[in-house]
């Protein structure tokens, strides 16, 4: 495993004086798919705090949702992972999730939500990552046209945005 690392890395480094511009970019990218960008914790099988980056999101499959929002005009394509699959991957065993946001916005979500409106926890919105600046990189979407009850300031206010942390109590 040292030995790939190394390998790859001399080939990041040999590709940054043969094409800077480029390299910096795929370490860039590179790097941003290894941040952490989820910390689950709380009542998990695992114990302790599990961390998630992008290609980890990635890896438990990818759910569609088309919906209108509140946040967006027209109908808008989400995919993520289904709070459901992401549960059940950690072994949650509680009712209820703490959920913080990037800008300290934090509600609690019932776990009875998931199984019944198949929410997801969306990483990409029309087919792109949606960065920061675009209230990701994680967004937690509810399917608002499929259900009349969702339209309503209960769930638009369990729909966090760039979600940090969850918390399973
Ligand atoms: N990260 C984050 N998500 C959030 C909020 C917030 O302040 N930060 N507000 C919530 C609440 S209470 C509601 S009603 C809606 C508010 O969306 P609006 O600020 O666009 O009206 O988003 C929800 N998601
Ligand atoms: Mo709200």
């Amino acid at each position: 495993m040292p030995v790939i690392t190394r390998r790859l890395l001399t080939g990041l480094a040999l590709s940054t004086l043969l094409a800077p511009a480029a390299s910096a970019q795929t370490a860039a990218r590179a790097a941003s798919e290894e941040r952490v960008i989820l910390s689950i914790d709380g009542a998990i099988k695992a114990g302790g705090s599990v961390d998630f980056t992008r290609a980890d999101l990635e890896r438990l499959g990818l759910s569609t949702l088309s919906t209108t929002t509140p946040w967006h005009d027209g109908p808008q394509t989400f995919e993520g992972v289904q709070l459901e699959v992401l549960l059940d991957k950690v072994g949650a065993q509680g009712k209820t999730l703490h959920v913080v946001a990037l800008n300290k916005y934090r509600t609690e979500v019932p776990v009875s939500d998931f199984a019944k409106y198949k929410p997801i926890l969306a990483m990409k919105r029309n087919g792109a990552p949606m960065e920061i600046r675009d209230k990701g990189p994680l967004f937690i979407i509810y399917p608002f046209d499929s259900h009349p009850e969702l339209k309503s300031e209960l769930y638009y206010g369990r729909a966090v945005w760039q979600v940090r942390a969850i918390t399973v109590q």
